[in-house]
């Protein structure tokens, strides 16, 4: 059984290493909080490292002091949570393979010697609520509260279509802990700061669509302009995937002038995680993203004309396959 070869391999170490994905979200945040925490109370040593630390929207979370940007040498176990690869933890763990992957991506490499990866969980801090306590781990408040937000993130609220009568339970689980719902919902997915939202508003003047698509960029002129320092998105994808009868959203993210970011959200029956993988990155059916090598001008033109073919593609076939059935 996968949690006995966990919870052996927890029993056996004294110091423990956890990180995750770059620009870290709520689940990445919460998710590596909450196990962190839980595993000191059983008197493990422990080492949390995000590479890109933590956003402002999430520094209100119990145990974020513990989060480094890199790890000091020493630990016996490393565990890797919400990353679908070992590149998207941004080089934290050097040639170190891990020891335990615990993810829902469906992109997941399995790269470590144990993968916990369950790709219809709605988040990876929904995992770790229901498998904690088969590695002897127990829930106080505080990581309630991380675990809560996490599940709250990945699912913008409970509104993604991964949404299960499971990740409810869960998250109902969390909260007779002492998690309380209102306030975390508000911090994770409502506040955003002043410069935040200007930040959008530059992205937002310049959002075109075409056939079912939507999207915009950030530039790292509007970063400058707007004050907002953060590396992120600032979140102005959930934003695009409010937008009604859209099929896919893209936002483009300047990086650098040679790099840029991509992120897609898709409506209904469009997986745009195939996509999103092609191109060297990964990610949910609904939600998904990738990094690449060019400027904006060019990233932004390769990747709408094959998420535009990509779009074709699945249209046809859903006529084709109408057609058979009549
Ligand atoms: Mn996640």
């Amino acid at each position: 059984m996968i949690d006995d070869m966990i919870r052996e391999k927890i029993v056996g170490a004294s110091s423990i290493g956890i990180t995750s994905h770059i620009r870290p979200d709520g689940d990445a945040i919460g998710a590596s909080l909450g196990l962190g925490m839980a595993l000191l109370n059983i008197g493990k040593k422990v080492q949390v490292v995000l590479k890109d630390g933590i956003s402002s929207t999430f520094r209100h979370l119990p145990g974020a002091d513990l989060v480094k940007r890199a790890f000091e040498p020493g630990i016996d176990l490393m565990i890797v949570d919400d990353c679908s690869d070992l590149i998207r933890t941004g080089g934290v763990l050097g040639d170190r393979i891990p020891d335990i992957n615990i993810d829902h991506h469906i992109t997941n490499e399995l790269f470590a010697e144990v993968n916990l990866v369950e790709p219809d969980s709605v988040a990876t801090s929904a995992i770790l609520a229901k498998h904690m306590p088969f590695w002897g781990l127990s829930f106080t408040p505080e990581i309630a509260k991380t675990l809560l937000t996490g599940i709250l993130s990945d699912s913008i609220g409970f509104r993604t279509s991964n949404t299960t009568s499971e990740s409810l339970r869960l998250a109902a689980g969390l909260m007779d802990v002492g998690a309380d719902i209102s306030e975390l919902y508000n911090k994770a997915l409502l506040t955003h700061s002043y410069e935040a939202t200007k930040f959008w508003g530059f992205a937002l003047a310049r959002m075109q669509r075409e056939n079912g698509l939507v999207w915009t960029a950030l530039t790292l002129d509007d970063r400058k302009a707007s004050g907002y320092f953060g590396n992120d998105d600032a979140d102005l994808t959930n934003l695009l995937s409010s937008i009604e009868s859209y099929e896919v959203a893209v936002l483009f993210i300047e990086q650098s002038i040679t790099r840029t970011r991509v992120s897609w959200r898709s409506a209904g029956e469009f997986d745009i995680s195939n996509l999103a993988h092609e191109m060297g990155g990964g990610g949910h059916p609904n939600a998904a993203g990738a990094e690449l090598e060019g400027t904006l001008a060019e990233v932004q033109e390769k990747v709408l004309r094959m998420t535009q073919d990509y779009l074709k593609q699945v249209k046809s076939y859903a006529i084709n396959s109408d057609g058979d059935r009549k």
